[in-house]
């Protein structure tokens, strides 16, 4: 499929959640490096980096795009040859793949561990990586129950809860404004993470950061279940995420909007819980307290303060 083929994909949510959507990005950018027939090395980066450009428009939340369309193209950048920088386009991205596969696969071993027999866990929207530590802990064969928010307004607890029930584990399907009164039987809240800045405040789909507060008061304990790429560098110079406001008739039929002359729609898809509401991000490599982003984003992905200054 073309890379815009890819990008509507993407923008219209049939291909969505973090870790997914730096993937395709990646497998994009491969494919669409074999089918370039680019007669020099100047050419094939520009329609390269146009590509990069059309994907990276997609979706503004989700660092993992920035961050795997960085990877892939980060050696193509500094080839010397049309060979070499179409060479590491494609193993670039073949390794940000398998690797960002392998990174969920060791998030869930290392969340399973703070699962415990007899926990109520509450999850908020659909994260690969969250359900992937909710999963490995019921393979293991720990006794507990999950409640599943539905994620208005495109209901992405319909896959969770398709999810969970798939695997055999005991499900309550809950409305979103549910979520404090549900609280007082939760014991663990477990999230995934569209970005987690370097004050280890994550963010994550509409609706995290009110569960955080609820969390916080009623003393549960909130853990984010992230890959290293969705950490953001930028952040370091105090760069804001950029929150994506999607179409208001995702929450409003259009019809019905256009009658109320004084109301206006909004559709932010994504708020900020910030890191003192957060007890622990899972990565794969290993579990950290928030206030330790600084060290994944310096270490794993390579970047410093003085990257900025260039
Ligand atoms: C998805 C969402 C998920 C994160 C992490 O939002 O907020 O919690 O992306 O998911 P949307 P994963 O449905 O708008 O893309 O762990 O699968 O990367």
């Amino acid at each position: 499929m073309s890379v815009t083929g890819i990008a509507e994909k993407i923008q219209s949510m049939e291909i969505r959640g973090a870790g997914r959507i730096a993937r395709t990005a990646a497998l994009a950018l491969k494919e669409h490096s074999n089918d370039l027939d680019s007669k020099d090395l100047n050419t094939f980066l520009r329609e390269m980096e146009s590509a990069a450009d059309i994907l990276l428009q997609t979706r503004p939340t989700a660092v993992s795009l920035p961050n795997a369309v960085n990877i892939v193209m980060k050696g193509a950048r500094n080839a010397q040859t049309l060979d070499e920088a179409r060479d590491s386009v494609i193993k670039s991205a073949d390794s940000f793949i398998s690797n960002s596969e392998l990174a969920v696969k060791r998030i869930a071993e290392i969340g399973a561990r703070h699962i415990k027999d007899g926990d109520v866990i509450l999850t908020h929207c659909n994260s690969e990586a969250a359900l992937a530590c909710i999963i490995e802990a019921h393979r293991q064969k720990k006794k507990f129950e999950v409640f599943a928010t539905e994620v208005r307004p495109r209901n992405q607890g319909y896959i969770t809860i398709k999810t969970l029930n798939d695997a055999g584990i005991k499900t309550s399907f809950i409305v979103d404004s549910a979520a404090r009164y549900f609280m007082k039987d939760i014991s663990l809240v477990i999230v995934g993470s569209d970005a987690i800045t370097v004050n280890g405040a994550v963010v994550n789909k509409i609706g995290t950061s009110q569960i955080a507060l609820c969390a916080h008061e009623a003393r549960t304990p909130l853990i984010a279940a992230a890959e290293t790429y969705k950490f953001a560098p930028k952040t370091i110079t105090g760069e804001l995420i950029q929150i994506e406001e999607r179409d208001t008739s995702e929450v409003l039929d259009r019809e019905k909007a256009a009658e109320l002359s004084f109301v206006t729609v909004r559709n932010p898809a994504f708020d900020v819980t910030p890191a003192d509401y957060v007890d622990l991000i899972i990565t794969e490599h290993g579990a950290i307290p928030p206030e330790m982003a600084y060290v994944i984003i310096k270490e794993y992905l390579g970047w410093d303060i003085g990257d900025f200054d260039r």
